[in-house]
């Protein structure tokens, strides 16, 4: 579970969570509740053991090369926890770039309760996913297609039945699915990062030439998809 509801000052990630927060009460009208917006988790960086660094590194380059490409949407890094260290390496190196901080920041919060637990509209989610694009296996992916519910599942296997390390894959959410109606996801985005795991298919061991190129072109395929969501 997030704890996002345990404030701690100290913290540069929830003071900008509760930036965001107090933008949008201050609206009234919530009128940042019609931005397009993508919140994506860490691809690669906990059960396929991908470096954080390294993954920080190619976050904040990628988002630097889309996040004028895409109109007026928002990208969202978002992380469990006020201590998530790829949050914190993301944000330091964020500042260094000129990247417009209303159009990319990062979040604390469960990304499947972003709208109901954070007051934060994502119309568009990324999942983490396995190659099967199955539901399961922990991490986000679990609890995407928890939330979600079998709406996502059966709307998933319409498009695809596996997934190549590096690439994306955008799904539509069926109005049923309760993701849609409480959260006001309308897409989900699979994404397949590299796995350094051993205990997992298609292990890369500690080739980061490779790895690190795959993690980039899934990040390069997630905005694309985003991008062509938001056209
Ligand atoms: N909300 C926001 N962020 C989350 C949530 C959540 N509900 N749950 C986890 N994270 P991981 P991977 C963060 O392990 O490394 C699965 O079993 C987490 O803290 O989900 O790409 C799949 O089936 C981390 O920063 O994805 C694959 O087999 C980030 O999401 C495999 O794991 C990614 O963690 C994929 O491994």
């Amino acid at each position: 579970a997030s704890d996002k509801t345990i404030p701690e000052p100290s913290n540069e990630t929830t003071k900008e969570s509760h930036h965001v927060n107090e933008c949008q009460e201050q609206s009234g009208t919530n009128t940042l509740d019609t931005v397009p917006t993508l919140a994506f988790p860490s691809i690669s960086t906990a059960d396929f053991q991908f470096n954080i660094e390294k993954a920080s590194e190619i976050i904040v380059e990628t988002v630097e090369e889309f996040v004028n490409k895409i109109g007026n949407g928002r990208l969202v890094l978002v992380d469990l926890s006020h201590g998530s260290k790829i949050l914190s390496l993301v944000k330091s190196k964020a500042a260094k770039k000129n990247i417009d901080p209303t159009k990319f920041f990062t979040f604390v919060g469960d990304i499947t309760k972003l709208r109901s637990g954070g007051g934060l509209h994502c119309n568009v989610i990324a999942n983490a996913a396995n190659w099967r694009l199955k539901p399961g296996g922990g991490g986000v992916n679990a609890a995407i297609f928890d939330a979600a519910g079998q709406d996502l599942d059966t709307a998933t296997k319409k498009r695809a039945g596996s997934l190549a390390p590096g690439k994306a894959i955008a799904v539509p959410l069926p109005s049923t699915s309760p993701l849609f109606s409480k959260e006001g996801v309308t897409h989900v985005i699979h994404v397949l990062g590299p796995n350094m795991n051993p205990k997992r298919p298609n292990c890369l061991k500690d080739d980061y030439n490779t790895g690190c190129k795959v993690l980039r072109e899934a990040y390069s395929s997630l905005f694309e998809n985003f991008a062509s969501i938001v056209r």
